[in-house]
């Protein structure tokens, strides 16, 4: 009898988020806590977030690069929910005040034109369905101290969600070659890392298919409209105070973001 429940560890990892507390992987808490339970942790939280007030806008898949895997030790990718509330409009700085230790990533973000389902979602059938394609930064912030979580803390902890820009250029995904669209990252005008989309699973449409078929398990489909941001292509870096992290794509143009 641990105490632990899906309905406290979402309670929990939402005061995290609302207080501005980082805190130990439940799993030390709560060993018990199995993958599904996590999803089911996850789906609660943003069920709260939903009853508060704010909309579902997409998916987010985590840990498809290698470079994320490695660094986070946690070697599977995951999905994980994206509102409203998450998204910040360019050039609009990032609230500091309202993170913990927040980090950013650069990764390719599709706009579905329909509705996605799986199972059986293929890698072509996943980008038939994209309306376009853009360069995006994610803001993560894990709850956990220290990024330091096992794959089911991170999946009920949203996968650190926290805030995302889209780039403003937008392409049809047949007008370029995803895994050949290479990101520079930037901090403060110096180049920190590389990758390109194959760093993504291959192809971020396989990324894109994988979030299909894994929301499928659940009874769950990628909706029209919905963004989708396909993983970190590099690590992540810290944002502090003033810091401008910046992703350079080859055709998808640039997004930048400042720690305010
Ligand atoms: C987990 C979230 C991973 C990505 O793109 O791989 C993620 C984390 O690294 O804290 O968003
Ligand atoms: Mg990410």
């Amino acid at each position: 009898m641990s105490g632990w429940d899906v309905y406290r560890a979402a309670e929990e990892l939402l005061a995290a988020e609302r207080q501005r507390r980082d805190r130990g992987p439940i799993t030390e808490q709560w060993p018990e806590l199995d993958l599904a339970t996590a999803y089911r942790v996850q789906d609660e939280l943003v069920h709260r977030k939903v009853a508060a007030g704010e909309r579902i806008v997409g998916v987010k898949l985590g840990l498809t690069s290698r470079a994320k895997q490695r660094r986070m030790g946690v070697h599977s990718p995951l999905t994980a929910w994206l509102t409203d509330a998450m998204v910040l409009p360019a050039g609009e700085p990032v609230p500091l005040g309202e993170l913990i230790h927040p980090r950013v990533e650069p990764e390719i973000v599709f706009v579905l034109g329909e509705r996605l389902a799986g199972p059986g979602v293929t890698a072509a059938s996943a980008l038939a369905a994209v309306r376009s394609v853009h360069a995006g930064l994610e803001i993560i912030d894990s709850r956990y101290t220290d990024f330091r979580f096992t794959l089911p803390d991170v999946v009920a902890d949203n996968a650190s969600s926290a805030r995302l820009v889209v780039g403003g250029r937008a392409l049809a995904p047949g007008e370029l070659d995803l895994a050949l669209e290479a990101c520079l990252l930037e901090v403060d005008g110096q180049v920190v890392d590389s990758a390109t989309g194959a760093a993504v699973q291959g192809h971020p449409a396989e990324a894109l298919a994988l979030a299909a078929n894994s929301l499928a398990e659940r009874g769950l489909a990628l909706e029209a409209g919905w963004l989708v941001l396909t993983g970190g292509m590099t690590d992540a870096v810290p944002l502090g105070p003033g810091t401008c992290v910046s992703g350079h794509f080859t055709h998808l143009g640039s997004v930048s973001v400042q720690g305010g």
